[in-house]
């Protein structure tokens, strides 16, 4: 596992991040022993920041002002679970700082001093600002919302909501920007863009501020912890030094500062709220805690936004085994009644197309391959069902069509995902679904990607290296279908098999 700063694009997946061992140069980094709060890390800033000779070894009570008196109230709160933030004074004349305490996960007390500056009242902007975000009513209406919220609140010149999909691929779903600016709109990065390491800390550690790109990092002093002989644990840190390998990828971008908070939907790492600055840029830490509670209240709005989108599936559904049951009863016509209003069947499962095949004839919705396509999917996938294993009715799911059987290539990019549901124990008796290839529903204004070179050196790390890598990862292939999809096409396929069957059972009892 490489040590921080030591990672290369190879390897970085495993750098050790939060064990960073240096800070950026805006503020300082205490670590003191209890309970005698002695000074036993400092960042080589300190002295200077605190206009004094000399920092480890000494007491906090030593080093003027009022912090080891104000900090002393909050030692037995939750320090480990998250960092408080109060207003103190320390150093020689004392300076009113943002003072920020917490306990890393390896012992002692972490102490951040950030310079205070005049607070902003941000009460006015915030109270609309939250209701904006609550009464959003879709994903994107909410996510435009929130893009907006952040670049009035914060004033960067672009803010970015990303949405990560399954796989950690990331998707540009809203931008907020300068108008001269590049559009990053739409754009998809790679899972390998932010390492898993960095994910998990950013479930914990929900906001980060850059301050300037190009700082140089101020390390502690003395580097490993005298507590324990291991490097200071600075997951919760909120002065820590980035990865230089991401710095160099901002450095690349041309861009000066980052602010980014997390957006955690059920417990996981959803997306981010990113803000980018063309050149370096504070904010204070009120407006830090506004932006993370704002992410919060956006995540809880995705929160309910997603399982309402689930609520309405389920609905559509219910309602089309409903229509199927009265076709039967009515006049038989169940094959019609599944396709009055071919939304139904395709918006449950966010398809783009779908086919029956029954009794020898093909019905279509949406988009889909040409009818004689169509019956050598059937006879390709009666030809599977003899050979594979699963039970005859389980369903046969690929995001990846043309990729599993190359004779389908022709089907690019319409049908690179296909979920197929046999209907009955005949051969040709299925219905299916389809999904386009995810590359040719993305673009990037410019040039090809043919020009990208994905090459080893962190000096060609940029969002169209990044783009060209997902473009390699995805081609051929769909978005992947969820559970949730998956659980929908099963739902349709049995209400369809079993109508299907009893009218079956009826003409025979007839013909009789
Ligand atoms: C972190 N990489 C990140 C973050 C983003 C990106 C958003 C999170 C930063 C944060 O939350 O503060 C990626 N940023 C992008 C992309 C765009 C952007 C794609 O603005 C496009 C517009 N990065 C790489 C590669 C590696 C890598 C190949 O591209 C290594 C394999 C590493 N990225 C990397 C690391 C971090 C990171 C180590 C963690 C930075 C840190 O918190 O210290």
């Amino acid at each position: 596992t490489p040590a921080f700063g030591h990672a290369t694009l190879a390897n970085c997946e495993r750098e050790q991040i939060h064990l960073a061992g240096s800070i950026q140069p805006h503020g300082i980094l205490l670590a003191v022993k209890e309970p005698d709060n002695l000074v036993i890390q400092a960042s080589t800033n300190a002295a200077a920041f605190l206009n004094t000779n000399s920092v480890v070894g000494r007491p906090l009570r030593d080093l003027g002002g009022d912090l080891a008196l104000q900090i002393l109230p909050h030692l037995n709160g939750p320090l480990h679970l998250a960092p408080m933030t109060l207003r103190c004074a320390v150093g020689t004349p004392p300076r009113r700082v943002d003072c920020t305490i917490h306990r890393p996960s390896n012992g002692g007390l972490i102490i951040e001093l950030e310079p205070a500056t005049k607070t902003t009242n941000i009460a006015p902007a915030l109270d609309g600002a939250f209701h904006r975000i609550t009464s959003a009513s879709s994903l994107l209406g909410l996510s435009d919302e929130t893009a907006t919220i952040f670049k009035e609140i914060t004033g960067y010149d672009r803010v970015m909501v990303y949405r990560f999909d399954d796989e950690g691929h990331g998707e540009v779903l809203s931008e907020r920007r300068r108008p001269e600016l590049e559009a990053f709109l739409g754009n998809r990065y790679p899972a390998s863009d932010i390492p898993q390491i960095a994910r998990r800390l950013y479930e914990r550690n929900r906001v980060r501020l850059l301050v300037d790109v190009n700082y140089t990092p101020v390390p502690l002093q003395p580097r490993i912890s005298p507590l324990n002989g291991r490097d200071l644990d600075m997951s919760l840190s909120c002065l820590r030094s980035m990865s230089p390998i991401h710095q160099k990828y901002l450095q690349n971008m041309g861009v000066g500062a980052t602010l980014v908070c997390s957006l955690i939907v059920s417990g996981r790492l959803w997306g981010l709220v990113a803000c980018h600055h063309y050149e370096p840029r504070f904010v204070p830490f009120d407006i830090r805690a506004a932006c993370e509670a704002l992410a919060e209240t956006c995540a809880i709005r995705i929160a309910a936004l997603e399982s309402f989108a689930q609520s309405q599936s389920e609905l559509v559904v219910r309602r089309l085994e409903q229509r199927l049951v009265e076709a039967v009863s009515r006049d038989g016509e169940w094959q019609a009644a599944l396709f009055d209003g071919s939304q139904s069947l395709l918006q449950p499962l966010g398809a783009t197309g779908a086919a029956l095949l029954f009794e020898g004839q093909v019905t279509t919705a949406g988009d889909v391959p040409s009818t004689q396509r169509i019956r050598d999917l059937a006879a390709w996938l009666d030809r599977r069902r003899k050979t594979t294993e699963p039970a005859p009715q389980a369903l046969t799911v690929t995001a990846a069509l043309t990729l599993d059987e190359p004779s389908f290539m022709d089907l690019r990019p319409i049908a690179s995902g296909l979920i197929a549901a046999p209907l009955s124990a005949s051969e040709g008796e299925y219905l299916l679904w389809f999904r386009p290839e995810q590359v040719r529903t993305v673009t990037w204004g410019g040039d090809p990607l043919k020009a990208v070179i994905i090459g080893d050196d962190p000096s060609d790390l940029s969002p169209r290296r990044s783009f060209a890598q997902w473009h390699q990862l995805v081609e051929g292939k769909s978005e992947p279908w969820s559970p949730a999809e998956l659980a929908s096409a099963r739902l349709i396929s049995e209400t369809v098999a079993d109508v299907a069957l009893q009218l079956r059972s009826v003409r025979m009892v007839i013909a009789q």
